[in-house]
């Protein structure tokens, strides 16, 4: 059985720089601690790389000051990675900057030209389709630009909604397998889930549902610890890595990396 929405040879991430501060929040509950951002972020990496993947590590881009989380700029599949197109108007320039790195690591690289908007944490592939949830930074037009480039490369995007007051549909769900969805209940309520098996996050722990699969492992944002032992008692090996900076600008897991494996590496014979 395919394990290609869970199992990657890469990733790309970007250190936080400096002007993390100045981050979107959607309330501001205090600056991030950069050096404990950084501490976080390393450890991050450090899990990921234990899985035997290649982890290119990006430097800090100063002048947008959200850049560390990569995840929103691009959706990197198997066949091609597809530049998105942010809808929130101090990040639109990353995914520009992150353009000329996708290219060196795949043959095809798509762009989301607009008029429309899409963020990469609105996008969950699993192995059978792609779930894009509309939300205040993904629209109808951005989700159309994207499901014609998927379709042609053989792929299903269904469209759904991201609950209100959410950031991004992945703020509320991730993929743990093949079949399984981490998610929060007011997200599988609207029945987007139908078809998987579906993990409820503990009640109170609703920002634990931002996980990601990653090879054998899961990396789980630390003091979560009714859901992580739901992650442990179904045989996850869960790894727990500190979220407390991210939190403070509505970061989790899945925006701090890009995940792939490109199938055709440019440059590779045949
Ligand atoms: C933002 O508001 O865009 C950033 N402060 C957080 C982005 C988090 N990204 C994600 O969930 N994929």
């Amino acid at each position: 059985m395919s394990q290609r929405s869970t199992h990657f040879t890469h990733a790309v991430t970007r250190q936080p720089c400096n002007a993390i501060i100045d981050g979107l929040r959607a309330v501001d509950t205090g600056a991030p601690d950069l050096a404990a951002f950084r501490h976080h972020h390393g450890a991050y990496i450090e899990v990921l790389k234990s899985t035997g993947a290649v982890v290119t590590e990006l430097p800090a881009m100063e002048a947008f000051p959200d850049s560390v989380f990569i995840e929103d700029a691009a959706l990197c599949l198997q066949e091609a990675a597809i530049i998105m197109r942010p809808g929130a108007a101090t990040r639109l320039g990353e995914a520009a900057a992150v353009r000329p790195v996708l290219e060196s690591l795949y043959n095809q690289v798509f762009v989301i030209d607009g008029p429309g908007f899409i963020e990469g944490g609105d996008i969950l592939v699993t192995e059978s389709e792609i779930l894009v949830g509309r939300s205040a930074r993904t629209d109808a037009a951005g989700v159309a630009e994207l499901r014609a480039i998927v379709e042609k490369l053989g792929y299903r995007l269904r469209e759904v909604e991201t609950p209100p007051d959410v950031l991004h549909f992945k703020t509320d769900c991730s993929l743990l397998d093949g079949q399984t969805i981490l998610a929060t209940d007011r997200l599988a309520a609207t029945g987007c889930f139908e078809g998987y098996r579906v993990i409820p996050t503990a009640e109170g722990e609703e920002a634990s549902a931002n996980a990601i699969r990653f090879n054998d492992v899961v990396l789980f944002a630390a003091g979560f610890p009714q859901t992580e032992q739901r992650l442990r008692a179904e045989g996850f090996d869960v790894r727990t890595i500190g979220n407390s900076e991210a939190a403070k600008l509505d970061g989790g897991m899945s925006c701090l990396s890009l995940r792939f494996s490109p199938a055709d590496l440019p440059g590779a014979a045949g």
